[in-house]
This record gives C-alpha cells, sequence and structure tokens, in this order.
C-alpha cells in the first residue's frame, strides 16, 4: 500500500488550476469541432501542433501532398492563434525540432511543465500505436479521445459486423442513410430505390464540357511551404508547381460550393467515364480537404441533399454522391479498423512482383497508364475510376506484390491515409483480403477501358487485338490472371461465367495467352519499355 500524504486541499485545487494541458493537433485533425479541443482553455492549454520529419518520409509522399498538408496545418495554426489560443507550432526545419510526434510531445511537456495530454485518436493504426504508449512513457495522464468526425464510431461498425457473413457495403449504406436521415421519404428511400447506379455510369460522349476546377491563390505561407518542399524533398516523386489546392477552410467550403453549383448534376453519369487530358471530370474532388479536416464528410452529403430537394441536381447524382462519402468512405473505415493490423498482410491471391517503374513516370506505351500515371504526377489526384480500373487493374492482373502497391498509393495522392488506401487497394482492387470488402476482384481486360475512355485511341497497341505483339496487355493479363488464379477464384459464384468462358478456350488461345503473357514480364523484368 502506498503511503497517504496529508496534502491540504486549497494546495490541490491550486495545482489542478495552474496544471498545463497540451492539446496536440495532427496533420489531418484541422478542424475547428475536434474532440480534443471540446473543452480546451484558452488561458491555460496550450495547443501543439508540429510538421515532423518521421511523419512527412515514413513514405516519400508526393511533393504537392507535403506542401499541402503543411499549408493547411499553418493556416490552421494562425485561426486557432486568431481566436485566441496559445499554439506552440513547430516547423520542419526549425533547429529544436525533434523529429517525431513522440519528441515533440516530450519536448513540450518539458517546456511547458505540462501535466496531461489531450488528444484525438489518430487517423490511422500505426499512430494511434504510438500514441498509446504516451502515458506509461510520459508518465502523465493521455486522454485520447475518439474522432466524431465520422459518421460510424468503431463500436457501431463492429455491432453491425459482427455475425455477418458477408459485411457488404450497400447494406451497411442503408443503415447509414437511416441513422443521419438522409433522402429518406418516411422510412423509404428518397424516389423508391436505395442506390440509382443502374442510371450511372454512361461512357464519355464527344463535346463534353467540364467546368473549371476549384483553384486557390498561393500566398506566403503557402509559397514558404512550396519552397520548403523544393529544398527538403527534391527527390519525392510529383510536381509541387503549379499549387492550386485550397488550405483553409473557407477556400474548403468555395470549393465544395463549386462542386455542388457545377458539377454535381453531371456526377452520376459520367462517373466512371475517362477523357484523355480532362484528369478532373465531374468529380468533387474534396477528399483532400475531407480527409484533413477542412470539410466535414456530413455537411458534404447534406449539401448534395440539400442540393436535390431544390431542384438543382438529378437523383442519381446526389445519391452517387452520398453513397460514397457516408457509405463507401465510412466502410472502408470501419474494414480498417476491425481488421487491423493483420489486413497490412493479407496478400491472398499470393501475388509476387515488383512495382514496375512505369509508375513512377518512366515510358510506356500502355496509354491509358501512362496518362493515368502523368495526371497523378501532376495533381497528386486521379479520380475513382482511374485508381481502380487502370492503375489498380494492371496491379491486380500483373500480379504486383501489395505491400508494393499500398506503399505507391500511399505516396501519390493527396487524400492517402493508411486508414483509406489499405482497404481501397488490399481489399477493393488486389482481392488480397480473399473477398472481405469486395465479392470479387475488379479485372478487366482492354475493352473495359475503351468502352469508359478514349485512351485506346491514341495507344500503340490494339484494343481489338486479343493476342500478338501489338494486342492490348490488359486483354491477355486478364485471362492470364484468371488461369493463374485459378484455384482461388474458381469457387467464386461471380466468376462462374467468366470460367466457363475459360473452360470454353480452346487450347491454342490459351497457350497464346501464357507466351503473351511470358514475353510481356520478361520485357518488364528487363526493363524494356512495354
Ligand atoms: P468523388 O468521386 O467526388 O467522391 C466523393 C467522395 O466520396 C470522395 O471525396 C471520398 O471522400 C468518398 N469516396 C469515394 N469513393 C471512396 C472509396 N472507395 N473509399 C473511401 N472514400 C470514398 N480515397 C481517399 O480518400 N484516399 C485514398 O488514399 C484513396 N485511395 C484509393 C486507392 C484505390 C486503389 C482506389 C480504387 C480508391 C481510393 N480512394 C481513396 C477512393 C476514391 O478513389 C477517392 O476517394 C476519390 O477518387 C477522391 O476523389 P474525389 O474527392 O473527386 O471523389
Ligand atoms: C501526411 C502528413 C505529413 C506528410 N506530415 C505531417 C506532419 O509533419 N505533422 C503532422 O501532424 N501530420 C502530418 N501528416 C499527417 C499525418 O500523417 C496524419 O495526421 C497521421 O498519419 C494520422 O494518423
Ligand atoms: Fe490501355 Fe490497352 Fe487501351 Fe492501350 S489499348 S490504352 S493499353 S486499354
Amino acid at each position: 500500500m502506498g503511503k497517504h500524504l496529508d496534502v491540504p486541499l486549497f494546495f490541490v485545487e491550486y495545482w489542478v488550476y495552474i496544471m498545463t494541458v497540451l492539446r496536440l493537433i495532427l496533420g489531418d485533425q484541422l478542424s475547428h469541432t475536434l474532440s480534443s479541443l471540446a473543452d480546451v482553455d484558452k488561458d491555460k492549454d496550450i495547443i501543439v501542433m508540429c510538421e515532423v520529419w518521421d511523419e512527412a518520409t515514413y513514405v516519400k509522399h508526393h511533393k504537392k501532398k507535403i506542401a499541402f498538408i503543411f499549408s493547411a496545418m499553418r493556416h490552421f495554426a494562425l485561426e486557432l492563434t486568431e481566436k485566441g489560443y496559445e499554439v506552440q507550432y513547430t516547423k520542419l526545419d526549425d533547429d529544436e525540432n525533434a523529429g517525431s510526434f513522440c519528441g515533440e510531445i516530450k519536448r513540450a511537456i518539458q517546456k511547458h511543465k505540462a501535466s496531461k495530454i489531450v488528444v484525438t485518436e489518430a487517423s490511422e493504426y500505426r499512430v494511434l500505436q504510438d500514441m498509446l504508449t504516451w502515458q506509461d512513457g510520459f508518465g502523465l495522464p493521455v486522454d485520447i479521445r475518439s474522432d466524431d468526425r465520422f459518421l460510424c464510431t468503431h463500436e457501431e461498425f463492429n455491432a453491425w459486423a459482427g455475425g455477418r457473413k458477408q459485411m457488404r457495403m450497400e447494406y451497411f449504406y442503408r443503415e447509414m442513410r437511416r441513422k443521419y436521415n438522409i433522402l429518406l421519404d418516411g422510412d423509404k428511400p428518397e424516389g423508391g430505390s436505395w442506390n440509382y447506379d443502374s442510371e450511372n455510369r454512361k461512357p464519355p460522349k464527344e463535346g463534353l464540357v467540364v467546368p473549371d476546377p476549384y483553384t486557390s491563390n498561393v500566398n506566403q505561407i503557402t509559397q514558404d511551404c512550396i519552397e520548403l518542399v523544393e529544398d527538403k524533398f527534391g527527390d519525392h516523386f510529383g510536381d509541387v508547381r503549379p499549387f492550386y489546392f485550397a488550405v483553409t477552410r473557407d477556400q474548403a467550403l468555395h470549393a465544395l460550393d463549386k462542386f455542388i453549383t457545377e458539377r454535381l448534376t453531371n456526377f452520376g453519369d459520367y462517373q466512371d467515364a475517362m477523357v484523355q487530358g480532362e484528369p478532373w471530370m465531374y468529380h468533387s474532388h474534396l477528399s483532400f480537404y475531407i480527409n484533413c479536416g477542412l470539410l466535414s464528410p456530413i455537411e458534404c452529403a447534406l449539401r448534395a441533399e440539400e442540393a436535390y430537394y431544390d431542384d438543382q441536381a438529378p437523383l442519381n447524382a446526389v445519391e452517387g454522391f452520398i453513397r460514397q462519402i457516408v457509405g463507401w468512405r465510412e466502410y472502408v473505415r470501419g474494414i480498417y479498423w476491425l481488421k487491423m493490423p493483420e489486413y497490412a498482410k493479407q496478400n491472398a491471391l499470393e501475388a509476387t512482383r515488383k512495382l514496375p517503374t512505369l509508375y513512377w513516370g518512366e515510358a510506356t506505351h500502355m496509354n491509358c497508364l501512362s496518362q493515368c500515371v502523368q495526371e497523378t504526377k501532376e495533381n497528386a489526384y486521379a479520380h475513382h475510376i482511374q485508381r481502380l480500373m487502370v492503375l489498380g487493374n494492371f496491379a491486380l492482373i500483373a500480379g504486383l506484390h501489395p505491400d508494393e502497391v499500398n506503399e505507391w498509393f500511399l505516396i501519390v495522392y493527396a487524400d492517402a491515409f493508411e486508414w483509406v488506401e489499405l482497404p481501397n487497394v488490399t481489399g477493393m482492387i488486389l482481392f488480397a483480403d480473399g473477398g472481405i470488402l469486395g465479392s470479387k476482384p475488379y479485372a478487366a481486360s482492354g475493352a473495359y477501358i475503351n468502352r469508359m475512355s478514349n485512351y485506346c485511341k491514341g495507344c500503340r497497341y490494339s484494343v481489338a487485338k486479343k493476342n500478338g505483339p501489338d494486342a492490348c496487355p490488359f486483354n491477355y493479363l486478364y485471362w492470364d490472371f484468371m488461369i493463374r488464379n485459378e484455384t482461388t477464384l474458381r469457387g467464386n459464384q461471380r466468376l462462374s461465367m467468366v470460367y466457363r468462358n475459360l473452360d470454353r478456350m480452346d487450347e491454342d488461345k490459351v497457350t497464346a495467352v501464357k507466351d503473351d503473357t511470358r514475353r510481356f514480364f520478361k520485357a518488364l523484368e528487363n526493363g524494356d519499355i512495354v
């Protein structure tokens, strides 16, 4: 038993009165309504924000992504200071920068004689594990609060998932619609159907006029971040200039407004369309802002719902957009936290190939891949179908190792944080989780890309040719993928038609598929341009 000291009550009260609470805000927690700021005391508490080498380099993030996060962090710190909070902000190149969250917290505890830390739970497993060591490591209370910017708590998701054989997004999404009473007519879905995808996903038509995307003006704060990135991260992938992302909440609200008024109407129709030279299409380009906290997911969904009730946008577009935000976004986060840390090691198809250098912008004759990589390099953005059906589809059918593919996707997109990137890559594109997230692999031949884009017109390969050196590689890689993974995939009900077709394929055709695939991989391994 410890010895009780007789400490006078007034002393305890005085100590509580003077104690300094540190409130750490991470680079993806830039929300004024953050749980860790809920009860902040302007007179005593110190808000800690830090640009740290560890975070900027645990993978070699795209240059634009780093400039975006740093500039948004600096603007957010300024807003807090203007509101009267005391903020300790450490820039990356400050002399005393300790280089890690842990090091910066330790420095702040010593400097401010802090007696408690308050933080909102990290969005990523890696960082949360670190946070969980702080209480013992620093010997003071650490209050880790849940992140109520997400629409579904961990407990709710686990309860929904518990006992289900299959965790299909569609059913989860309906629960979320009900929970937030969104697009409902009484207890029925607006318009009578939960999902209007059958009306969406039209191929691009000639003469589509795509509105200009939101672009911000670069002020001195952003300019400093751009120069810092050029100086410190010159060997990272991607173009930092021109820089046009929103870096404050006001700017992000402007981008949201622009999407609702100028793009939402066509969002559903052309959600899957890809047009050469049109990287932004009718997508919202809001993921960066939602993921780092400048916008909340529910406000984006509610703005779209309002546009429908005001007759500004059709139901197929509005429902489609809302499904991405309240359905897919929450669902992938739920899967991530349910399945980590094992999820990061999944490789159900035992894929082993290294990531080809064409993903870093080296020359390729495959025009679809070349366009998507080039746009990714310029913008730290590619829209969903480019990620899924071009970059992801190739990674799947070429049998690229999940670690290599995950690292690439985590690096190159400004919206990439592991909680959302990993399930999309390991689950949605690679089927490496064996079917937890999706019911079948999204493998497709060149015909799909040709139907949904105009890439094939400018390609050295012929999408109409199935075999031979001029044939579109997606055509034979698709069949080789099905043959290679037959033991694992043949039993999948949703692939029964594919395997029936394979069974009908004559032997010469199977041999041609295998020969073409062998030749293609050999060229890839030799460093030839494929
Ligand atoms: P829109 O098409 O306008 O969609 C609206 C919003 O819905 C998005 O802003 C996003 O918040 C949400 N959303 C849509 N689809 C998804 C999805 N599958 N998962 C989660 N949220 C979704 N999204 C990320 O935010 N970060 C990632 O690192 C990421 N990696 C991906 C990797 C792969 C291989 C694939 C196939 C998808 C990935 N996505 C990721 C999902 C999706 O592609 C992006 O959210 C979307 O392209 C962002 O652009 P947007 O804001 O214009 O989206
Ligand atoms: C992405 C990123 C980068 C590049 N740098 C920082 C940083 O220096 N400081 C910071 O607080 N956050 C950064 N982030 C965002 C974090 O990676 C993100 O907040 C955590 O991974 C969440 O788990
Ligand atoms: Fe891509 Fe094949 Fe079309 Fe070329 S022909 S753009 S490789 S799908």
